[in-house]
């Protein structure tokens, strides 16, 4: 029953288990070559998944990033193990944290355009979705355990 609800045409968002809630992505600054995607991802299953690898055709080079403190400096940091979204939780890839990278971007990140990504999970497969250029949104509010 399971393996036949993946099948259904449901939103583009949904593969199996795993959603990808209110994606969006900036560039790094104005007209800058690199940009960064954030989003939540919710894996509804029982299983945990891991995000492995994301690629887009808007970037020559798409990364799973985090962001480390190295001598009080925040930087930028590959993960090359993924990102692990725990059985019947959430991981929110945020401002200042976890973020898919954008490196040689191919197009301008302009507000109101999309940029298609294919995320892909260790378990779910991967995940098309297209994700609204918003470089006006503001910086969160931080929040503890993110
Ligand atoms: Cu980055």
């Amino acid at each position: 029953m399971l393996a036949l609800l993946g099948l259904l045409p449901g939103g583009p968002l949904l593969a199996g288990d795993i959603e990808i809630i209110d994606p969006y992505a900036r560039a790094s600054r104005p007209g800058a070559p690199t940009g960064a995607i954030f989003m939540s991802i919710q894996n509804a299953g029982t299983i945990a998944d891991r995000l492995v690898a994301a690629k887009s055709p808007a970037a020559a080079v798409v990364q799973i990033h985090t962001h480390i403190e190295e001598s009080g400096i925040m930087k930028m940091r590959e993960v090359e193990a993924g990102i692990p979204v725990p059985a019947g939780g959430t991981h929110t890839l945020s401002r200042g944290g976890d973020h898919v990278m954008l490196m040689g971007v191919t197009q301008d990140l302009v507000d109101g355009e999309t940029v298609p990504l294919t995320l892909v999970f260790e378990i779910a497969g991967e995940v098309v979705i297209a994700v609204p250029v918003d470089n006006a949104r503001g910086q969160p509010a931080r929040r503890a355990g993110q």
